[in-house]
């Protein structure tokens, strides 16, 4: 029992992760009740390569990640779940540290935080400047609005009380769906913390977010912050 007293789920959204699907789900499993694995309607054989390694598979309904994230918080069998990406991004090990707010009664919602932990995947080049300003404006609007000293609004790894997630009725169909959630939860007075974590280089595939979206996290600001 890795969340004393709690079941765990550990959700993990994936498309096109065939490189490592399995490797995750073995390096998850310690820390899970149930490993169940969202499929967002891959075609390179992810949800086989994930059901070989024992998960449990869910398809989402095809409209990106934020489909995936609800799809996940609906099908979760635990009272708490953990939101973990299949790049190779984060470390199965950090998962104790981000549970034990939610264990010790302080936290609703837990993110990881890569502005504490550090990343590889930063990038002296101009689209990384563009995406690290991007997010830190947005991390700076989000504390000046309700009051709080966050970090990282974006990581997808993260956890959180299931029920309450829910009871957020996330919309977003894309990557905006992390800062969605955080919003949200600030907006309902939900406790939200942060623990370190270190975010690595993806280990294969390819992204699935391009800097060009990125205009969908401003109008998800602008929506949820009036
Ligand atoms: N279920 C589901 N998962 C998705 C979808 N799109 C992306 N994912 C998964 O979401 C996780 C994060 O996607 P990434 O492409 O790594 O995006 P990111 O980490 O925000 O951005 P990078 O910094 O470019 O890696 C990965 O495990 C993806 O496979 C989708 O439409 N459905
Ligand atoms: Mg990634």
């Amino acid at each position: 029992m890795i969340a004393p007293g709690y079941k765990v789920t550990l959700v993990l959204p994936a498309r096109n992760e065939a490189g490592g699907i399995a490797k995750i789900v073995e390096q998850v499993r310690p820390f899970a009740d149930e490993v169940l694995v969202v499929d967002g309607r891959s075609t390179d054989g992810t949800a086989d390569a994930a059901r070989a390694a024992g998960a449990r598979v869910v398809v989402d309904g095809g409209k990106g990640k934020g489909d995936g994230i609800r799809t996940g918080l609906r099908e979760a069998a635990s009272e708490v779940v953990v939101f973990f990406d299949c790049d190779g991004s984060h470390h199965a090990l950090d998962i104790p540290n981000l549970l034990a707010p939610i264990s010790l009664g302080a936290a609703d919602l837990v993110v990881a935080s890569r502005a504490l932990g550090g990343s590889d995947e930063y990038r002296m080049n101009f689209e990384h400047l563009l995406r690290q300003w991007g997010s830190d404006f947005a991390t700076w609007l989000v504390n000046a609005r309700w009051r709080a000293q966050l970090t990282d609004i974006q990581n997808g790894f993260r956890a959180g009380f299931r029920e309450k997630l829910l009871g957020l009725r996330l919309n977003a169909n894309h990557f905006d769906v992390e800062e969605e959630m955080v919003m949200k939860a600030l907006k309902k007075g939900l406790r939200v913390a942060e623990v370190p974590s270190h975010e690595y280089e993806r280990q294969w595939g390819a992204s699935k977010l391009a800097t060009s979206e990125g205009w969908r996290f401003l109008v998800r600001l602008a929506r949820e912050m009036v």
